[in-house]
């Protein structure tokens, strides 16, 4: 199904995608129609922005913990101090990146429902790429949109 959509996008101009990579045992590269075979959950957000207010918008897609959890993060699963050192870094392709942990998005701990969004005020971002969705953040800065990479990363070694 996926490779049908991405040459309907292509027809229509280039297709974004979406690199996962990092301490995955399954690494990826997704396009905005790929996403589409998670489940979808909608999400009413309003974010302040420091240079132009208060903004309102509507976004759908996955969530980001279930596509990261399907690229297979290489901790135990089953041991949840295994994946207390992960980080997730989000980059899009002009450059903007944040960082999140693992813990933020977990249903163990944290709980941000953070979406992988692939509508925006029910326009497609087939084009664009995906948006990082933060219900929780007052803040605009970490909706990071046009998504190129994602990299999963266990490594943090600052304390060994
Ligand atoms: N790729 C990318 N995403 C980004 C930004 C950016 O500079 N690059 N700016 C962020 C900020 S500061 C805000 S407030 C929101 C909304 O910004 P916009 O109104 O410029 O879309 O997008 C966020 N996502
Ligand atoms: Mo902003």
């Amino acid at each position: 199904m996926s490779q049908s959509l991405t040459a309907a996008g292509t027809a229509a101009g280039p297709v974004a995608e979406l690199v996962l990579a990092g301490d995955l045992a399954r690494p990826a590269c997704l396009t905005v129609p790929d996403l589409l075979s998670w489940p979808q959950h909608g999400a009413q957000v309003a974010f302040e922005c420091a240079t132009s207010g208060v903004q309102h918008h509507h976004f759908t897609g996955p969530l980001l913990h279930d596509v990261l959890t399907d690229a297979g993060p290489v901790f135990d699963a089953a041991r949840r101090k295994d994946r207390l050192r992960f980080l997730i870094a989000v980059h899009g392709t002009d450059g903007h990146r944040a960082l999140l942990s693992w813990a933020e998005i977990d249903p163990d701990f944290g709980r941000a429902p953070v979406l992988l969004a692939v509508t925006l005020d029910d326009t497609p971002l087939d084009r664009a790429g995906p948006q990082l969705v933060l219900p929780q953040d007052r803040c605009g800065a970490r909706y990071i949109s046009g998504i190129d990479a994602i990299r999963v990363d266990g490594g943090y070694t600052a304390w060994t």
